[in-house]
């Protein structure tokens, strides 16, 4: 039988290493090649699909929403999406679950690496921007991570490579059927 759709939705603080592992799954379920993928990453939401919104509480939930949204569109059809917002709000990561899950399965992967080794990485110097008060309400520093109570999985990448946090998600796909 042709297998369902289903979306990746993960979860994490800035510098958590969310981006990095979806690209590195997204290239495994490449590989393989059965059917197409969807990828909804932060960057190319927020100049798309959420040009305008901010950081507010409301602005972060209607971000989410349009991500589910999209997502369910996908999974409705049979794809994959591969979806890595921060997501902070349980509310908000609930209702994207709600929405994909009346055609598809829903895989919440909570990428779990510490505050500590998100902000020593600093990428975009955006954690120190935030603790000198340049940036207000960031995520982590003055403003909150829900975090979730039950993942299907959780992942922390400063306990494994980016490599074996891929393949860790990618065989678990496989034990649900689901590749
Ligand atoms: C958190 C912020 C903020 C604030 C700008 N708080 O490391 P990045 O740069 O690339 O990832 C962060 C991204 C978060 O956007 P999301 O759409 O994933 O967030 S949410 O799910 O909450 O809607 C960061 C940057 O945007 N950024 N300001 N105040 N991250």
């Amino acid at each position: 039988r042709a297998q369902q759709g289903f979306a990746l939705f993960f979860t994490g603080l800035s510098g958590s290493g969310k981006s990095t592992v979806a690209q590195a799954v997204l290239a495994r379920l490449l590989e393989t090649g059965s059917r197409p993928v969807t990828v909804l990453d932060g960057d190319e939401v927020r100049r798309h699909l959420s040009k305008g919104l901010g950081f507010s509480r409301e602005d972060r939930n209607a971000n989410i929403t349009r991500i589910g949204y999209v997502a369910s569109e996908v999974v409705r059809h049979g794809g994959i999406a591969i979806c890595a917002p921060i997501a902070p709000y349980a509310e908000a990561r609930t209702e994207a679950r709600q929405l994909v899950q009346s055609h598809g399965r829903f895989v919440e992967i909570h990428v779990s690496t510490p505050l500590e080794v998100c902000e020593s990485r600093d990428r975009k110097g955006l954690y120190a921007a935030a603790r000198a008060g340049k940036i207000k309400g960031f995520t982590g520093i003055d403003d909150p991570y829900e975090t979730p109570a039950a993942p299907e999985l959780r992942l922390d990448t400063s306990a494994i490579s980016v490599a074996d946090a891929a393949e860790h998600v990618v065989a678990w796909l496989r034990e649900q059927g689901l590749v």
